[in-house]
């Protein structure tokens, strides 16, 4: 195929509504007597609960999770904690301390620094870098429900200097993985509410009477969560549109079959959705990669969704040389990308779009998922051509400063003055001209 169809195959569609399942919109119709689409159903949760707050949280609940609530019961308390600590493995406690270790050294460096300058006659100019006071963040439930993703949330938000770290989680009969409430607290997040779902970013986007309304909203969730947050955007800030995880392996000949196929499934099991794509200048090694996943595949414990997500997005691409092979990457703008090559930096000034590098047969991307310190929440679905990594600064804010002194603003008052007549605003121009006329 043309190189136009290759860069088709690599584009992937943007944020797309999903339809619901037969039994959820029959559920629908049962309670609000109409049709609904996943956006309407959404719309209405975050309407209700932006109106009745609680009441409409636990109504939700209990429509939704199957668990009956009192306003109180949101709160994991002290003895889930105590319970949670008592049935963790001390070793895995271990790793997720110097996993958040990590992250946090790693996200230190990101702080950026509030600055001021002197220009001319005495005014000062500057920007001031103001964390956020507070935020919320969503960790989704069942098999998804990650530490390491309630880390690399809550850890660039408490470098930050966040005043106030919350989270939500649904409640799956009432029990939270242990990790994730040992990871939150060790992380610093205050206050932990057994709440999910799009009741739960509606609660967080708008408050209700046992609630505080956060000012942003990060982390990962299900179609509903993910809908929700759009839809409370603007009420509050929010992180992204998460889509499905991404693979993209840049690989010449050099690169080990056996890797580069570990490497593909390492997300494909993620997800029925996932991608996981190679693009290799060696016709020899895309064959020997094809059948090495097949090979590892098998033996997987999740291979039925590995096997559906390289059913409908595994691709390995021939590219005629290195070059196109960079340029179908950057088309591509995955969420991660690997460079398997003999001289991956010298192919690193050709990274346009990705949302992670990893450079070398010894930077695997679960390096990265788990423990090397940069950030697992990075942009999907094409997004790394203009969104960034969550980082220290997704939690903070620029406020600018501006002092002039009296000579100071005498010297310009002439130029704004007629800027503001130009734009017809008279008061504009009072401001400066009642200044000048002081001296
Ligand atoms: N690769 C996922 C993050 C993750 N992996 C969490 C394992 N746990 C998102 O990019
Ligand atoms: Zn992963």
């Amino acid at each position: 195929v043309g190189e136009y169809a290759i860069e088709k195959m690599l584009t992937k569609a943007s944020f797309d509504e999903v339809e619901l399942s037969p039994k959820i919109r029959e559920a629908n119709k049962k309670t609000f007597g109409r049709d609904m689409t996943a956006a309407e159903l959404v719309r209405q949760i975050v309407g209700d609960v932006r109106r009745e707050g609680d009441a409409a949280v636990i109504r939700y609940t209990h429509l939704i999770d199957r668990v009956d609530y009192k306003p109180e019961d949101f709160l994991v308390t002290e003895a889930e904690y105590e319970a949670a600590e008592k049935a963790a493995d001390p070793a895995v406690v271990e790793s997720l301390r110097k996993a958040a270790e990590n992250v946090r050294r790693y996200h230190q460096e990101q702080k950026p620094n509030s600055w001021m300058t002197y220009r001319e006659k005495g005014s000062i100019l500057g920007q001031s870098i103001i964390p956020l006071d507070r935020v919320g963040i969503y960790v989704p439930g069942g098999t998804a429900a990650y530490p390491s993703s309630v880390i690399m949330n809550a850890v660039p938000a408490s470098v930050a200097g966040v005043g106030e770290i919350i989270m939500m989680v649904p409640p799956k009969n009432g029990k939270i993985n242990p990790y994730v409430l040992i990871a939150a607290r060790a992380a610093g997040v205050k206050k932990i509410y057994k709440i999910g779902g799009a009741q739960a970013i509606a609660a967080m986007a708008f408050g209700t009477e046992t609630i505080p309304r956060v000012d942003k909203i990060t982390g990962p969730g299900n179609i509903f969560v993910t809908l929700a947050k759009k839809e409370v955007y603007g009420h509050v800030d929010i992180d992204m549109l998460a889509g499905p995880s991404e693979i993209l392996i840049v690989a010449d000949k050099t690169a080990d079959p056996v890797y580069t196929a570990a490497d593909m499934l390492s997300q494909a099991e993620h997800d029925p959705l996932a991608s996981s794509i190679v693009i290799t200048d060696d016709a020899e090694l895309a064959e020997k990669v094809a059948k090495e996943a097949e090979k590892q595949l098998a033996a997987l414990p999740r291979r039925e969704i590995a096997q559906a997500s390289i059913d409908r997005n595994g691709l390995i691409v021939v590219a005629d040389d290195m070059m196109q092979a960079m340029r179908f990457a950057n088309v591509s703008a995955p969420e991660h990308m690997e460079l398997l090559t003999a001289q991956p930096f010298q192919l690193l000034p050709y990274v346009r779009h990705a949302g992670a590098v990893f450079l070398g047969a010894y930077s695997p991307e679960p390096l990265g998922d788990y423990f090397a310190g940069p950030n697992h929440v990075l942009p999907t679905g094409g997004t790394a051509r203009y969104y960034s990594v969550l980082n220290v600064e997704t939690f903070m804010k620029r406020t600018s400063i501006i002092s002039y002194t009296q000579p100071a603003l005498s010297d310009v008052s002439e130029d704004i003055i007629r800027l503001a007549e130009t734009e017809g605003l008279q008061a504009h121009a009072n401001a400066i001209r009642i200044r000048r006329e002081q001296k």
